[in-house]
């Protein structure tokens, strides 16, 4: 438990972080700043803040999938059920019981402007490390984070001392360098921002990188540290869904609308939509080195989504370049799918370095920056 002061310098912080543009595509960060920084802002009546962290820890290694590149490499928040309403359920539980005490409360689960962890940091749940996540002693770096705001006066906890000190392992774990500095990130090179907030085309500098990161990324989560204390997941409704630890890349590219609600109903994946997510197996593809994988791009240059078939134009240029076709069909007119069938022409074919899967091993850091 915390109080709304508890966090001082936190709209100057946010307002760096804007100013520098890290929040890359997101401008609902940049909108509600003030209630974000302040929770008086947001509700005057705030006295008290409960923080909730719910542990989602894994069974196994959540990078294994990264050694397979014919399959896709899903986030651990993402191989379950969506934590907002498993959380959402828990925090209205425990309101209930604040509420009987005569309380006003408000439940949130990135459901409005608040800054969940400093404010989990405050309350002592842990630390904000490196990787700019809230770690706990007892749990690493898995636990999803919810609010509860009362106008109650509750007894508020110790904040959680920073226990990061030298390590530097998230920081260099980022296949992308999206850590301009320690506790700081620039959205706009992560791979959880480009694989599921961001709407358009992925920059090609982050195409190889990605290797087979289809949705989040968990790199600079899983290497801390601070995980050997992690214990699995006990919450049923957090449970891992098994066909999500690794999906093969083929059963996903084959995936039409209809079909990709039903297979990710009630995930956090759902709400990416099926062309993003059909953006990001192709470049999966791409990387693969698998060329059992090429009748399905190919199939994918005539898909109805832009999206998807400049990006089935990219994994082939990679993949199998003999397989594309001179040139865009006749009547293709969409600027972004002819501007990936420019940069194979200017290029000579993106087929014409390794894909990172060839090596048997998705791109790693080393890779960032590489042509792609
Ligand atoms: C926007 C957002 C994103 C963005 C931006 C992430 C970011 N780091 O800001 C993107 C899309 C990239 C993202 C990715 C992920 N996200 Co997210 N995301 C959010 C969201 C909605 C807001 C975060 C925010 O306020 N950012 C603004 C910046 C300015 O705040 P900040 O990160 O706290 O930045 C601080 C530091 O810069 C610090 N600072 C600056 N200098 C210094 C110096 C020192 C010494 C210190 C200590 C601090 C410090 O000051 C800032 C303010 O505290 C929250 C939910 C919420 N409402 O809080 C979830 C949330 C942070 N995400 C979450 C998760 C799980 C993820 C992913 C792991 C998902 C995945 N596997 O793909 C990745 C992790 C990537 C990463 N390393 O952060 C969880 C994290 C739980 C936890 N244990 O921390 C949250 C809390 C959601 C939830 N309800 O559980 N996310
Ligand atoms: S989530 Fe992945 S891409 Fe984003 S900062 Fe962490 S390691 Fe880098
Ligand atoms: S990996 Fe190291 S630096 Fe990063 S959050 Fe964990 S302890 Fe801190």
């Amino acid at each position: 438990m915390t109080h709304p002061g508890a966090v001082p310098g936190l709209p100057e912080r946010l307002r760096a972080w804007l100013e520098a543009g890290h929040h890359a595509g997101m401008g609902w960060m940049a909108e509600r700043t003030a209630e974000r920084a302040d929770p008086t802002s947001l509700w005057p009546a705030v006295r008290s803040i409960v923080m909730l962290g719910v542990n989602y820890g894994p069974q196994e290694d959540p990078l294994a999938a990264l050694a397979m590149p014919e399959r896709g490499a899903l986030a651990l928040y993402a191989r379950r059920r969506d934590y907002h309403d498993v959380i959402k359920g828990k925090l209205k539980e425990l309101a209930g019981v604040l509420a009987r005490e005569g309380a006003t409360l408000k439940v949130f689960v990135d459901t409005a402007p608040v800054m969940e962890k400093p404010l989990a940091a405050a309350a002592g749940l842990g630390w904000q490390g490196k990787n700019t996540l809230l770690v706990s002693r007892a749990f690493g770096n898995w636990l999803l984070l919810g609010a509860i705001y009362t106008d109650a006066d509750l007894p508020v906890d110790a904040p959680a001392a920073d226990a990061c000190g030298s390590c530097r392992r998230c920081l260099d774990a980022c296949p992308t360098e999206a850590f301009p500095a320690p506790y700081r990130l620039d959205a706009s090179r992560c791979l959880a921002y480009l694989t599921i907030e961001h709407a358009g085309p992925i920059a090609p500098e982050f195409r190889a990188p990605m290797g087979n990161r289809i949705f989040g990324c968990d790199d600079c989560l899983a290497v801390c540290p601070w995980n050997k204390f992690a214990s699995e997941a006990r919450e049923a409704r957090l449970a891992a869904r098994e066909d999500l630890a690794a999906p093969p890349l083929r059963d996903l590219a084959r995936l039409d609308d209809a079909a990709f609600r039903a297979r990710f109903a009630g995930t956090p994946i759902k709400r990416t939509g099926r062309d993003r997510f059909l953006r990001n197996v192709l470049i999966a593809i791409g990387n693969s080195g698998d060329r059992t994988l090429v009748p399905d791009a190919v199939r994918l240059l005539d898909d109805p989504a832009p999206l998807v078939r400049g990006m089935a134009v990219w994994a082939l240029a990679r993949l199998a370049p003999e397989a594309l076709p001179p040139g865009p069909p006749a009547g293709e007119d969409d600027p972004h799918v002819l501007d990936e069938w420019r940069g194979v022409r200017d290029k000579g074919g993106e087929g014409a370095h390794p894909p990172a899967g060839a090596a048997g091993r998705p791109a790693a850091r080393s890779d960032a920056g590489q042509s792609a």
